[in-house]
């Protein structure tokens, strides 16, 4: 293999899909292989989270990343520069030795997590195959099962409703290709709903049809009307999956439901969670309470842990050890997997193996604020994540992520291998 030793690292400001400045890193190795990745950015963020470095004051809403860029440039090309970028271990200790902080804030997480996904990159290319395959290394993968939005809500729209993403899976699709197909009829069919009764205003943050609805349930009601329209028996074929991201709303056992104008403890939110589930075809919920109710997370799981996968995403932050602790409680059965929640590469697979390690199902995830960046589509493929959550079924910082997983499968032809419903983190049939 060509000299994998790191040359060169530059980082610059590129925009993001909410048109704010963020991070991109160039890593060129001696060898000549260059990798490249840009930092995605979260709204809906846990308080454990690496923590990116912006600039603050007036300019750019006090987003800009110059300081982010300088670390770059600076300190971190400095420390990096004649390491081998085919050992990610040592590159990412040495960053997160160099950064020196708890949360990455020092450096930036933002500035941290695009230079380790460049040298990931670099490797690939230098390795002379395609990122998934080298994250494989000669192992069996699966093409994930993906987790798609129809309406976007919470923190992505305004809080025009309480609950942030409504999504679809198509644990009936013999294929990912299909289940994009499957999916993509629901989503027309929810627009042309929302078309008729006066509602179609845009999209929100990721691309999901902006929640004009009077409550929560409106909303489900309408994806169920959506998946009925598209032809598919739903719960079999597609069924819903909900992120309620509760942190949003809620904190220390009470919620504030804004839109239905409800203040509930933690027992009648997971009452209410109920409800849904007898009501409407669910098969997975992402943080069906707030980051800091581990009890609340403890006791859904066991009343609805058999029915439903139970994700952490605030809850977890992508940390190897919270998987861990709450694999011992019984708090969850699924791990919602975000790079740049952990910032380097490193911690990112070690929290996807602890869920593994669990029986947990995996998802990796793009983050609210994306580019055309699409590491995590290789990353959910090469660690054989099993499933896939990456916005809407519009706008091309979505698109270019489900068009790149298109091509893998295609790629593998009759050797691709389909996650599909077994991927799902609990082991139940979904309600029909
Ligand atoms: C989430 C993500 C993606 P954000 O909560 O799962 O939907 O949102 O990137 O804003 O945290
Ligand atoms: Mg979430």
């Amino acid at each position: 293999m060509a000299d994998t030793r790191i040359a060169g690292v530059l980082g610059r400001r590129v925009w993001d899909s909410r048109g704010r400045p963020t991070v991109e890193v160039d890593v060129t190795l001696r060898g000549g292989a260059i990798g490249r990745a840009i930092a995605p950015a979260g709204a809906s963020m846990g308080s454990g989270e690496a923590v990116d470095l912006r600039d603050g004051g007036a300019a750019l809403g006090g987003y800009d990343v110059g300081r982010a860029v300088n670390a770059v440039n600076g300190e971190i090309a400095a420390a990096l520069a004649g390491k081998d970028a085919a050992d990610q271990t040592s590159i990412d200790q040495i960053m997160i030795a160099l950064d020196g902080t708890t949360n990455k804030g020092r450096l930036g997480g933002n500035a941290i997590v695009a230079t380790s996904m460049a040298v990931l990159h670099a490797a690939a290319a230098a390795n002379g195959v395609p990122l998934w395959q080298h994250l494989a290394r000669g192992r069996n993968v699966r093409i994930p099962l993906p987790e798609i939005q129809i309406f976007g809500g919470g923190a992505h729209a305004a809080r025009r409703v309480d609950i942030q993403d409504f999504m679809v899976m198509c644990p009936g699709a013999a294929s990912f290709a299909q289940a994009l197909e499957w999916t993509a009829e629901v989503y027309l069919a929810a627009g042309r709903i929302m078309k008729q009764a006066g509602k179609l205003q845009g999209v929100a943050d990721e691309g999901g049809y902006w929640p004009a609805f009077k409550s929560n349930e409106e909303a489900l009601d309408t994806l169920v009307e959506a998946i009925a329209k598209a032809g598919f028996k739903a719960g079999e074929q597609v069924a819903i999956s909900l992120d309620v991201a509760a942190s949003e709303f809620g904190k220390a056992g009470t919620y504030t439901l804004a839109l239905d104008n409800r203040r509930l403890d933690t027992g009648a939110m997971i009452a209410m969670l109920g409800r849904w589930l007898e009501a409407y075809p669910i098969i997975s919920i992402e943080d069906p309470v707030a980051e800091d109710d581990a009890a609340g997370f403890a006791a859904f799981t066991k009343a609805y842990g058999h029915r439903c996968q139970v994700i952490g995403d605030d809850f977890f932050v992508t940390d190897a050890a919270r998987v861990r602790e709450a694999a011992r409680q019984g708090a969850a059965t699924a791990v919602l997997i975000k790079p740049n929640q952990a910032g380097t590469i490193t911690e990112t697979q070690a929290a996807l193996e602890a869920g593994k390690a669990a029986k947990f199902g995996t998802i990796v995830s793009a983050r609210s604020g994306e580019t055309e960046d699409v590491t995590i589509v290789y990353l959910a493929v090469g660690w054989d994540a099993g499933q896939l959550k990456v916005g809407s079924f519009s706008r091309s910082e979505r698109m270019a992520k489900w068009n790149e997983c298109l091509r893998i499968e295609e790629l593998l032809g009759k050797d691709a291998v389909f996650a599909g419903r077994a991927a799902l983190g609990f082991s139940g049939q979904s309600q029909t």
